[in-house]
């Protein structure tokens, strides 16, 4: 098995952090996203968006998109560690504030930063006013959050799951859009630091 990535890409990083968490090794392939590997004939042959992460089983089998590979290793790899929930009512509120933390906050996000840096702009058009318009939602969402963590421990509830670390990567990756968590987000902070203190968090940020 053989997972494509770039470490510190937000969509890579959500893919450690769950691995991290569940104790699961697998041996990683650096691919060149800004140089444009990632979008060789070569490379779309085991991404098809041409996107990493990607990963490739042993049997040629191939996954792309960071929470399909997140399932298939929770399935594969099976530990009592539930990062997607463990009962009809806790699958569902995961499943929830993940699509939640993903569609309003970290796609958003992406969406902010490529318009507004043209980072791609050899692959895509770029749009300013689409970077202000995204960049401007993100930060209307950020108060959703805030009041959801000053009500619960984690994202989805009780226990920390694959939505905490789908946000906890937006919560990093909008420095880039000089968007940051601070004393006016005291419950987002909070959990930041919380959860920056988990070993799999620990050593992730190491690597
Ligand atoms: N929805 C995808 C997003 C993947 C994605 O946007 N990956 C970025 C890095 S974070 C990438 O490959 N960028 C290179 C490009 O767009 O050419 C996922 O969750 O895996």
């Amino acid at each position: 098995m053989k997972l494509y990535e770039k470490g510190p890409a937000p969509s890579a990083r959500r893919v450690s952090l769950f691995m991290a968490e569940k104790g699961i090794e697998i041996p990683r392939v650096d691919v060149d996203i800004r140089g444009g590997e990632n979008i060789s004939d070569a490379f779309k042959a085991i991404s098809v968006t041409g996107r990493i992460p990607a990963l490739e089983l042993d049997d040629g089998t191939t996954l792309c998109e960071s929470i399909a590979i997140c399932r298939y290793l929770d399935v594969a790899f099976p530990t009592d560690h539930a990062l997607f929930g463990d009962s009809a009512v806790t699958i569902g509120q995961v499943e929830m504030w993940n699509r939640i933390a993903e569609l309003q906050g970290l796609f958003t996000a992406f969406q902010a930063f490529r318009n507004l840096t043209g980072i791609y702009n050899d692959r895509e058009r770029c749009v300013d006013a689409w970077g202000e318009e995204s960049k401007q939602r993100v930060i209307e969402f950020l108060p959703l959050m805030e009041n959801r963590l000053a009500q619960s421990p984690y994202l989805a509830g009780d226990r920390f799951s694959v939505a905490d670390i789908t946000a906890y990567v937006m919560c990093g990756f909008i420095k880039n859009m000089d968007i940051h968590i601070d004393e006016s987000l005291p419950s987002i902070l909070a959990w930041q630091q919380k959860l920056s203190k988990r070993p799999a968090f620990i050593a992730v940020q190491a690597s």
